[in-house]
């Protein structure tokens, strides 16, 4: 496949660590919510090891934050979202689905209520803010929507607790998983949370000032040479084995969160009022046709730029492959797939198209383990 330049300009926005980056060989980039996001720097698999053993630091400004505040704030975020958040906690993080008036999803962004009238939405690939915004004004809510100037960076990995403690001190052990919390380092108050886009461990730093971002940046990198910090970024192998859901590649707005698995944070019965509700419950009366499951495909490469349709061995389309990556964990290649409901099996064998080539695969279930 040809490959070409991504050519910069202010559309295709850069972040405050870009030239960190590119001083540290960031090898490859894609673009998320129009901004750069690296996907490699020497390669996916030596990045896959690296970060089940040791950890890195990774730019992931492109999680853009969505502020919402005002009186109304909490009645706009839950018209957005099927999960519950009516008992919401101040400093606690909630991954939520977001959906539309047909039930589809619109995105999964993690959200952080900072008090009780004001939220950031950290959010996944798509233009949340203009949602946000056509639902505040219909409605006419007493809010304020806006994208804030945040960026974001991630230490992930096994060891990043410690190289945590190096910078912000010893009380960063006490923060639990989904919950934010205030730490300073050298006079500057910054707002980090126990998440992130990897299965192995981290938190999330949210930077306001730029200046002060990039001194941050090289103290980490400083204070974790010790413990082999690396440079990184999501890793498509760890996240799709971890099934940490990528919103536009394993699914967008033509499936819906019963589809995806995300039937745990959808509330039918009680109290609260969201767009999606009544096409929602209509979905779960029905029953739906296709679901999202993990494949192991029998192939040691494989470049996914787009859906590709597994196939029984009368060469009935079983369900399209949407994520895809070669695992060294499993000497193969793992993928996340939207599967036809009566073929949701663990270990139904399927065919798939791969460089021109046939080659054989199985379902599993998720994680992939
Ligand atoms: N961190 C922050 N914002 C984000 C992401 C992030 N916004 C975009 C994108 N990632 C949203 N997608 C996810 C997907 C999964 C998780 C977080 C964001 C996640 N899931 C946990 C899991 O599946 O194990 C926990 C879910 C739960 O307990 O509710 O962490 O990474 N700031």
């Amino acid at each position: 496949m040809k490959k070409f330049l991504i050519s910069k300009t202010r559309r295709l926005r850069s972040t405050p660590f870009t030239s960190r980056l590119e001083k540290y060989g960031v090898g490859g980039y894609t673009v998320y919510n129009h901004m750069l996001l690296p996907t490699f720097f020497k390669s996916v698999e030596e990045e896959y090891e690296h970060l089940k053993n040791h950890v890195q630091l990774w730019d992931v400004t492109v999680q853009r934050q969505i502020e919402v505040s005002g009186n109304d704030s909490y009645k706009l975020i839950q018209l957005m979202t099927c999960r519950d958040l009516s008992k919401a906690k101040i400093n606690k993080c909630y991954y939520v689905p977001f959906v539309d008036k047909e039930g589809n999803m619109v995105n999964d962004p993690l959200i952080l209520k900072i008090d009780k009238t004001k939220w950031r939405i950290c959010i996944a690939d798509s233009d949340v803010l203009f949602f946000a915004k056509g639902i505040a004004g219909s409605f006419n809510f007493d809010v304020k929507v806006f994208e804030t100037n945040i960026a974001t960076l991630a230490i992930q990995g096994p060891k990043s607790e410690e190289v945590m403690k190096k910078v912000f001190g010893e009380n960063i052990k006490n923060l639990k998983f989904f919950n934010f919390d205030y730490f300073e380092f050298r006079g500057v108050k910054y707002m980090i949370s126990k998440s992130g886009f990897s299965k192995q461990g981290g938190y999330e730093i949210y930077i306001e000032d730029t200046e002060s971002g990039l001194i941050l940046y090289d103290e980490l990198m400083n204070k974790g040479k010790e413990l082999n910090i690396k440079p990184g970024c999501p890793n498509a192998i760890e996240r799709i084995e971890g099934a940490l859901l990528s919103y536009g590649n394993d699914m967008d707005n033509n499936d819906n969160p019963f589809e995806c698995g995300f039937d745990k944070y959808i509330c039918l019965d009680n109290g609260i009022n969201y767009l999606g509700k009544k096409a929602l419950q209509d979905i779960k009366k029905k029953g739906i046709e296709k679901k999202i499951m993990g494949v192991k495909i029998d192939s040691n490469e494989i470049n996914l730029i787009q859906e590709e349709k597994l196939l029984d061995q009368n060469n009935n389309v079983i369900g399209f492959l949407r994520s895809a990556a070669f695992s060294p964990k499993f000497n193969k290649v793992v993928g996340i797939a939207m599967i036809k409901s009566k073929y949701c099996e663990d270990s139904l064998k399927f065919q798939v198209n791969i460089n021109k080539k046939l080659v054989s695969g199985k379902i599993c279930n998720l994680p992939i383990l």
